[in-house]
């Protein structure tokens, strides 16, 4: 019977990270940990602020805070613990540990994106950057905040190469055996990152920097944009990629079940690379200067991810259900009683995995030609990726670090230390449920996303909004006491909770014995980025020729903070 917390998971404690990797892979979570900490508390003021509850005082500004809080969540904190993750585990699958060579490689990426957090900060703290995530042309920031999120984004490329190098290794030792899949996994997610990151550091590195400094007077806002969401939709993968790997590989094996199949997760994550990147332009269907055939054939091509999404959600419900018939059950549904509900490095990720229901449900809709209109840029759509991105993933990432941590300190996962993170399940479903709901109906009723309090000078759909904003401002709360409680719960685990008796093993399904082999082609990686580039250049030429070529005048900087 899986009892929960310890009960559930296999102890068999035969591998030990060397310290090397303790120290390499611990520092990227704490970065991670800091800038949840502070990207939560920009949260609670918003959600607070904006609803009327509070009046912010003069020194902060309403998009200030934005700004450090979308910087702070939506790259510094994922980017931290996806490298973390993936290096974690690419390195337990690939013989234990990396080279010092690898090691090197990784260590420099982590400089690099630090260094570019700390000009970030500084940029955003001295309200010298309010530019929000986006940093759309033309507001322009000062130079040391693009070049800050130059340089996360491409440090965050060096720990790319020491995985590539693990793989390579590994496949060099074993040339005709599949290779681990998560390391599969690791090296697909990394090939969509590197493709994806090329559109905004080409953005970064020869508009917006040479604007910011001067050197340039204007800058072609269109195509700027567009480089942006070259970028700013994959991201999205990049993010939930990682969650998928822990779905994937890392459930089966605490549940006591085998990874379903050996062909399904390799094939979903290469269909990921081809259909997540052609298609930003879905994010800008309200843009000028772009014709609507493109943007009807990027809509288009942005369902077919429906198909990645629906093998995932069959291969890890499969999973569970053989996992539960695995330890006796025969009856109709009986398996899902055999399933360890009261751990939350279980339930966290489950409980993500049911508000990306409504979460993909509303993604069809936002990427609707047509629907777009009525939600677009309106509360709906942090609405919507509240659900997906700080839910779904979130609450994924939060179970992967109880896992994480204490098998890198040595300390133990005990009941209390689980009983607190169920809280946080409640806690942060409780607080999504009225943030996210009041979100999308505030954004229905009208009310725009990414602006400060304002009662619209009395008008009258604004009494419309009452109720439900302070519903969103409730939800704030919750999800920030949620916050809280797990960074307690992170600091108990790497300073306090007892010692393991034996190594706590970070848990890597084994597939199960019928899988076929994946067929080889899976790992022609060179065939999958050619066929992909091919599907950029059709979507992507002639929107970026037309636009660098018929604007005849860029835009002026604007500082509107
Ligand atoms: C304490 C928990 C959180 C609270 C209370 C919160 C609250 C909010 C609110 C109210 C907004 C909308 C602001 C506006 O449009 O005016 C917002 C935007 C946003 N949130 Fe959160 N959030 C939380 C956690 C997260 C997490 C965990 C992530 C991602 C990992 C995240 C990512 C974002 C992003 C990317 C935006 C968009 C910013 C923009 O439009 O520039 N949030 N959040
Ligand atoms: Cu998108």
């Amino acid at each position: 019977m899986n009892r929960g917390d310890d009960g559930a998971t296999i102890h068999t404690a035969e591998h030990e990270f060397p310290l090397p990797e303790r120290r390499l892979f611990l520092a990227h979570f704490i970065i991670a940990f800091f800038a949840l900490f502070l990207g939560a508390v920009a949260g609670l003021l918003q959600g607070i602020s904006r609803t009327g509850l509070i009046v912010l005082p003069a020194a902060i500004g309403y998009y200030q805070l934005l700004t450090l809080h979308g910087i702070m969540l939506a790259y510094v904190f994922t980017t931290f613990t996806i490298v973390g993750f993936l290096l974690l585990g690419t390195a337990k699958t690939t013989g234990g540990t990396f080279t010092p060579p690898e090691r090197r490689l990784a260590w420099g990426g982590y400089v690099l994106m630090l260094a570019g957090v700390a000009l970030d900060a500084v940029a955003i703290l001295t309200n010298e950057a309010t530019v929000l995530y986006t940093f759309y042309p033309p507001m322009r920031a000062m130079p040391i905040f693009y070049i800050g999120v130059f340089l996360v984004l491409f440090g965050s490329w060096l720990p790319g190469g020491t995985i590539f190098a693990a793989y390579r290794r590994w496949k060099k030792a074993h040339p005709d055996a599949p290779s681990p899949l998560f390391a599969y996994m690791s090296v697909a997610t990394y090939i969509l990152w590197l493709i994806a990151t090329l559109g905004v550091l080409f953005e970064l590195a020869f508009m917006l920097i040479p604007w910011s400094l001067g050197w340039m007077k204007t800058i072609n806002v269109g195509a700027a944009r567009t480089f942006f969401w070259f970028f700013g939709h994959p991201v999205v993968y990049f993010w939930l990629l990682p969650a998928y790997i822990y779905w994937y590989v890392n459930i089966p094996r605490m549940i006591k079940g085998k990874i379903f199949s050996n062909l399904l997760p390799r094939l979903t994550f290469v269909l990921f690379i081809l259909y997540s990147i052609p298609v930003g332009l879905h994010h800008q269907f309200g843009d000028p200067g772009i014709e609507p055939i493109w943007k009807f054939i990027q809509a288009t091509l942005t369902f077919f991810v429906v198909i990645p999404t629906l093998l995932t959600a069959f291969a890890v419900i499969a999973m569970f259900e053989e996992a539960g018939r695995g330890q006796g059950a025969t009856r109709p549904f009986e398996w899902i009683k055999k399933l360890p509900w009261k751990d939350a490095r279980f339930l966290a990720p489950v409980v993500g995995m049911l508000f990306f229901i409504p979460g993909g449900a509303g993604g069809i809709i936002n990427a609707s030609y047509q629907l777009n209109q009525v939600v677009h840029n309106t509360l709906w759509l942090p609405g919507h990726f509240h659900l997906t991105l700080a839910t779904t993933v979130i609450l994924t990432y939060i179970a992967i670090t109880f896992w994480a941590i204490p098998s890198l300190t040595g300390r133990t996962y005990t009941p209390q230390a689980n009983r607190a993170a169920n809280l946080v399940v409640v806690l942060w479903s409780t607080g999504m449920l009225f943030m996210s709901t009041a979100m999308h109906v505030l954004g229905v009723l009208g009310e725009p996303r990414r602006t400060a309090y304002t009662d619209y000078a009395g008008a009258d759909v604004v009494e419309s909004w009452v109720f439900w904003r302070a519903l969103m401002g409730s939800g704030a709360v919750f999800l920030f006491l949620g916050i809280v409680v797990y960074l307690g719960v992170i600091v108990y685990l790497m300073m306090y909770a007892p010692q393991a008796e034996r190594v706590v093993e970070f848990p890597i399904g084994d597939v199960r014995d019928k899988a076929p082999p994946p067929p080889p082609i899976l790992e022609r990686w060179g065939l999958w980025v050619a066929i992909v580039g091919a599907l950029i250049l059709i979507a992507y030429t002639w929107p970026i020729v037309e636009l660098l070529t018929q604007t005849k005048n860029g835009a002026p900087p604007l500082r509107s903070w």
